[in-house]
């Protein structure tokens, strides 16, 4: 017999006998009518679990993740306020169930159109089976384990800053706190260590930063089991994060605790650790066996602590309901649930492919104009820097402007990454920000680049325009499910209703004289590059860079995109071209009204005999390979991709119309995922013959004399490109 079929003529056959488990008597705080409403959110939780696995069966519905034996977080959602974002643990069904009920609402049908992946399930428009909504201020959740609690961190530390500087968009009312719940097993996943580290690193120093973490414990992760005082060994006394205690399988107890921690955190604007004991009941998804890795003793004595028969015995005990109407309660909604479920599954379905991608990319939001900035706004804020403005100058300096007269005009924006506050970056790029605009919009974070992400995350949601700052390439990827798992699939998960728009600004690519080997100098964008939906833009010289970063920040500021804006660093301080004091890698700063449009290319010369496709360092190397070009009386055109994802493929096909050759030249590594694959297939599959490629070897980049022994160079540009035209 299935587990959930004995757990079910368990609660049954005991409440008729009364056979009800011990357990202390109702903690106060809690009205009659109250019990019984968060009893009615436990039920309906579990005729949920049963039916999502009847309809499996039935071929009818998708994933039975169950939330049985966790109905106690219904008492949680009861001590917290609507409004109050929450950020869930996969088992948090009543929880969303009893948020609903405080606004009245029954959100049974919406749960079922999700299982049963109905186009017209409104958190996810059929795309998966999650929990979540926006009227109730949940957002849906990756199943990745503890990947939501990053942003967490990042939404209540934008609570802070949103009463001090609101921005446009505010989305969490000014007295709100953040929520975010996970498994017992998920609290040792490094992502869920770094957010707590980094919640009390934050309340270690009195930044305001009202969270509340609630641990489900029930004791397991799949199979393994989480060692006996384990968590509240870990957590009691972590500097900054105040612990708390609860038996989740009371409802009066939680409910008591939830408030009490919820009110320490509201008022005191501190995180919070709420530790709730829970049992898993049926296992720990559908077609897992308890019994194959756990003892039918141990499997049996979990079933026996059924948190609804918890919650029996306390209404009993409170004089709320007795055990007979609880069972007719419990047995009402099994039926309204089947009805209800027979109806959903006939709701439609997606079907093309049309119809899964329709959220990839989040709708334009409407945003108040803005003239930018008064004359005197700006000389406030660049000092001396107007007058050099006039002169050319290197990619760092004319990105530091562009970044000034964007956080003028916008003060939603706001930077955040590792030394970019006092310091100025690495390489000098945000210098002088922090005196410009304050500590609160240019915020030196700590070592964690999750962290920083989810800060970046975290504060879209509350309507702040996130720039943060990866200090290298190398680094995103110990971080890089935070863009994968979280921000990129936000929009998707949520239909469109949750975004969080972003600009994250990465200083990589290799080519960098004298300094770094492989972690300095990452040329592998591919990890970038097959997100769906996200916007990768390389600049090639400091004028492309500040007209490429407005754009950047229109696009996400407007149409909501996640949009990753790579700086070559080799690029950054380069100022000559061929020779020394040429200058020839410095411009001027472009007028504050000119962006170059999203998805359109660059190009330089009119030459037919061959059009070089290139990108970031590609570019400067080209154009010092075009003087050899030139000498031998090859006439070519070098095109700036400038946009790596989506790679404008149209427009570079268009570009080469008219040339005999085409030569791509890809810093990137030859058979890792570089953009030379996606164009060489593009200009063969438009049936150009005349092509080649010049790319970077498959290897890391070394450091001392051989840093670009690996990588393209002007000279085999020029000898793959004579090559090719002599064909
Ligand atoms: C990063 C990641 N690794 C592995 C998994 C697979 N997985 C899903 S749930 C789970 C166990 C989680 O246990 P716990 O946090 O205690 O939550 P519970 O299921 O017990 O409520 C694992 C390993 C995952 N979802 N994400
Ligand atoms: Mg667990």
């Amino acid at each position: 017999m299935p587990r959930s079929l004995i757990v079910h003529e368990n609660f049954l056959s005991r409440v008729k006998a009364r056979d009800l488990p011990a357990g202390a008597p109702p903690t106060p705080g809690l009205a009659p009518h109250e019990m019984v409403a968060l009893f009615r959110s436990q039920c309906l939780s579990r005729a949920l679990d049963r039916t999502s696995r009847a309809m499996q069966k039935a071929g009818q519905g998708f994933y039975t993740i169950g939330s049985s034996g966790h109905e106690g977080m219904a008492a949680v959602a009861h001590a917290l306020r609507p409004s109050d974002m929450a950020f869930l643990h996969y088992r948090d069904a009543a929880f969303q169930i009893a948020r609903a009920a405080q606004l009245g609402q029954s959100i049974a049908r919406d749960m079922l159109l999700s299982f049963a992946s109905s186009s017209e399930d409104p958190i996810s428009g059929g795309r998966h089976k999650v929990l979540g909504s926006k009227a109730l201020a949940i957002p849906p959740q990756t199943s990745t384990i503890a990947s939501h609690l990053p942003k967490a961190v990042g939404a209540a530390y934008s609570l802070g800053l949103a009463r001090r500087r609101p921005p446009e968009h505010r989305s969490l009312p000014v007295d709100a706190l953040v929520m975010a719940s996970f498994g017992d097993a998920s609290a040792n996943h490094s992502t869920a260590q770094g957010a707590f580290n980094t919640a009390g690193w934050t309340a270690f120093q009195s930044v305001p930063l009202p969270l509340l973490f609630v641990c489900e414990d029930n004791g397991i992760g799949i199979s393994t089991k989480t060692p006996r005082g384990w968590i509240e060994a870990s957590f009691r006394a972590r500097p900054g994060l105040r612990y708390f205690r609860a038996d989740g399988l009371d409802i009066t107890e939680t409910y008591a605790v939830a408030a009490e921690a919820a009110d320490y955190v509201r008022s005191r604007r501190k995180p919070a650790f709420l530790h709730l004991r829970t049992v898993r009941l049926y296992g720990h998804a559908g077609a897992d066996l308890p019994t194959t890795y756990l003892s039918r003793e141990e499997v049996e004595a979990e079933e026996a602590n059924d948190p609804l028969l918890h919650s029996v015995r306390l209404m009993a005990d409170a004089g709320a309901l007795t055990p007979d109407e609880a069972l007719a309660i419990y047995l009402e909604t099994q039926e309204r649930v089947d009805r209800v479920a027979a109806e959903a599954v006939t709701r439609p379905r997606l079907k093309t492919a049309a119809d899964v991608m329709a959220s990839l990319i989040p709708p334009p939001r409407p945003c108040a104009p803005t003239n930018g900035p008064s004359s005197g706004a700006r000389a406030a804020a660049f000092g001396a820097d107007l007058k050099a403005m006039a002169e050319p100058q290197p990619m760092s300096r004319l990105i530091n402007w562009a970044l000034t007269d964007l956080m003028l005009a916008h003060p939603e924006i706001v930077l955040m990454g590792e030394d970019v506050g006092r310091k100025g970056g690495v390489y000098g790029v945000t210098q002088k920000l922090q005196t410009r605009f304050g500590c609160d919009r240019v915020i030196d974070t700590l070592l964690d680049e999750q962290s920083i992400l989810g800060l970046g995350i975290g504060m879209a949601h509350n309507g702040f325009l996130p720039i943060p700052e990866i200090q290298f390439l190398a680094y995103l990827h110990n971080a890089e499910d935070q863009i994968r798992g979280e921000a990129a699939t936000l929009p998707f998960f949520s239909n469109g209703q949750y975004t969080n728009p972003m600009v994250l600004r990465i200083a990589g690519l290799g080519y960098q004289k004298g300094f770094g080997g492989h972690f300095h100098n990452d040329n592998s964008i591919a990890v970038l590059r097959d997100i769906p939906g996200l916007i990768l833009a390389c600049p090639s010289d400091g004028a492309e860079a500040a007209m490429m970063l407005r754009e950047c920040v229109r696009l996400a500021r407007e149409e909501q995109r996640l949009v990753v804006f790579l700086e070559p660093i080799a690029l950054y301080p380069m100022r000559d071209l061929t020779e020394e004091k040429d200058g020839g890698w410095m411009r001027t700063y472009p007028d504050r009204s000119r962006r170059i449009p999203f998805g359109e290319i660059g190009c330089h010369g009119e030459g037919q005999d061959l059009a070089i496709v290139t990108f970031g360092n590609g570019m400067y190397l080209s154009q010092q390979a075009n003087f050899t070009l030139r000498e031998n009386g090859v006439a070519a055109r070098i095109l700036d991709l400038r946009w790596l994802a989506p790679l404008p493929l149209e427009a570079m096909l268009e570009a080469t119309r008219d040339c005999r050759a085409v030569l791509v030249v890809d810093e990137c590594r030859r058979s890792a995922g570089g953009p030379a694959e996606a164009l060489m297939t593009a200009l063969a599959e438009a049936g150009r013959t005349r092509i080649a490629r010049v790319t970077a070897e498959d290897s890391f980049i070394a450091t001392g004399p051989a840093y670009a022994a690996t990588l393209p160079s002007a000279a085999g540009i020029a000898e793959a490109a004579l090559a090719l035209v002599r064909t």
